[in-house]
């Protein structure tokens, strides 16, 4: 894609990414327009002044066609459904491209991407493949899904630089040409069906990753699903065993594209001690331990969390709940035998009562504050709180960071 041609570029969302893509287009010296589903109110006004002044136009409260009418390429947020956004039509309509933040990003590039995409565990995978690179190689810049947008640093990247990112089946939904040299697939489990018609779809969006490769490309796979993918490469494939030591396995694998022995992985995992929110102490008060697992965004995450707890022989009183992602609760009845107590939350709280209420006692709280509460009232010494949500958090909480940090404030106050 030619974007020295291109004059005007408009930004689908105004978030994150949304912010991250203004910046860059300004530094490219290209006319910025940002185009908004929601309201002006729901923003900073004084953020939307500072891009305003450097001549970003806005628009808020939809997507309108009129609006979209000088762009010559549209670059949508992930959290924008192209199936189901006016933008999509509008962009057809126009004949204007419209491709996702990680696309327009390896336009600018020349350093190898390694591109890592899953349902669970995909972050600690990122994070840890890039702690691992940096032991080799002095420039090795982290971002995607992890919460670092690709397009807030690209601009800094080299030819012999390594970008290690992180991809969302969201992300990988708007790639045209875009290959990494190595492309890692973790696992996948049900997750999203609120925004894919079903399972199948969702895990093509995952595919993605393979399928512009070269040949002098790796594919690093979950020997689970080479059967489904093997069709998709085109990459030479390295296979990993994807039992409980996935994530190292992977890492290991990716390591060993570079060079990197496994001793160096060992090494460098024994130092790393997770990432926040992701199966983290918050503390112990009175023998009762406290667990922050908001990352846990579908069922699959949370068995995953349940089953590391209950291998100490804890028993458990679980705070779930949040925004349904039309996924089935089932899969985890037959494992909720560590689970002494549920307390759940939010806009799927009704629906998964309903699909434990005979596994064990379980009650709808009106707050994450009073979920807290309450599971601290029930809990006996030796006793673990885990909140490990099984759903998005966007009903109650602007992400899932913000809910876990919600959760420690309300630990941290049982104990003031
Ligand atoms: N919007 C529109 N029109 C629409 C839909 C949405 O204008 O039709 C607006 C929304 O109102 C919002 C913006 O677009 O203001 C959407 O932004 P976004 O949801 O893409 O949010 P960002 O803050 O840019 O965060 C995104 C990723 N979010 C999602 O994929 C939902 C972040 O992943 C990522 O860290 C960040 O880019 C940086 O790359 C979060 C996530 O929940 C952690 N990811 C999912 C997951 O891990 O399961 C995929």
């Amino acid at each position: 894609m030619n974007i020295e041609s291109i004059e005007t570029v408009a930004v689908g969302g105004w978030s994150k990414t949304g912010m991250s893509l203004a910046k860059l287009l300004l530094t490219l010296g290209k006319k910025v327009k940002v185009t908004e589903e929601r309201e002006r109110g729901c923003f900073s006004p004084a953020l939307i002044d500072v891009f305003a002044r450097k001549g970003v136009c806005f628009e808020f409260g939809g997507h309108s066609l009129r609006f979209l009418r000088d762009a010559g390429l549209l670059i949508v947020s992930p959290g924008i459904d192209l199936q189901r956004s006016a933008l999509s039509a509008h962009a057809r309509e126009l004949c204007i491209p419209a491709v996702g933040e990680i696309e327009f990003c390896f336009w600018l590039t020349r350093a190898r991407c390694v591109g890592i995409t899953g349902t669970n565990g995909k972050s600690t995978t990122t994070f840890l493949t890039y702690l691992v690179l940096k032991e080799k190689r002095k420039r090795v810049f982290l971002g995607g899904n992890i919460g670092i947008p690709f397009s807030s640093f690209v601009r800094r990247t080299r030819k012999n630089d390594l970008i290690v990112l992180e991809l969302s089946s969201f992300q990988l939904e708007t790639i045209l040409e875009f290959h990494p040299f190595v492309a890692a697939l973790l696992n996948i489990e049900p997750d999203h069906l609120d925004r894919y018609p079903g399972y199948a779809e969702y895990k093509a969006a995952k595919f993605n990753i393979f399928r512009n490769q070269r040949p002098d490309e790796w594919a690093v796979v979950n020997e689970r699903f080479l059967p489904e993918v093997r069709q998709t490469l085109r990459a030479r494939c390295v296979p990993f065993s994807g039992g409980e030591n996935e994530n190292v396995d992977c890492v290991t694998r990716i390591a060993g594209l570079f060079q990197i022995p496994r001793e160096t992985v060992t090494a460098v995992g024994a130092g790393f001690h997770g990432l926040p929110h992701r199966l983290q102490t918050v503390k112990k008060i009175q023998g009762i331990s406290f667990i922050n697992d908001s990352k846990a965004t579908n069922p699959a995450s949370t068995l995953w969390a349940l089953q590391r707890v209950k291998k100490k022989g804890k028993r458990i009183l679980l705070i779930a709940g949040g925004k349904d992602k039309g996924v089935s609760y089932e899969c985890l009845r037959d494992k909720f035998s560590g689970v002494k107590q549920l307390f759940l939350i939010g806009e799927s709280a009704p629906k998964i009562h309903k699909a434990f209420r005979d596994r064990c006692p379980a009650e709808i709280c009106p707050s994450l504050e009073e979920a807290v509460k309450e599971a601290y009232r029930n809990a006996q010494r030796g006793d673990v709180v885990l909140l490990s949500p099984m759903c998005a958090s966007f009903d109650m909480f602007r992400n899932y960071t913000e809910r876990g940090s919600r959760f420690t404030a309300a630990v941290n106050k049982l104990s003031s």
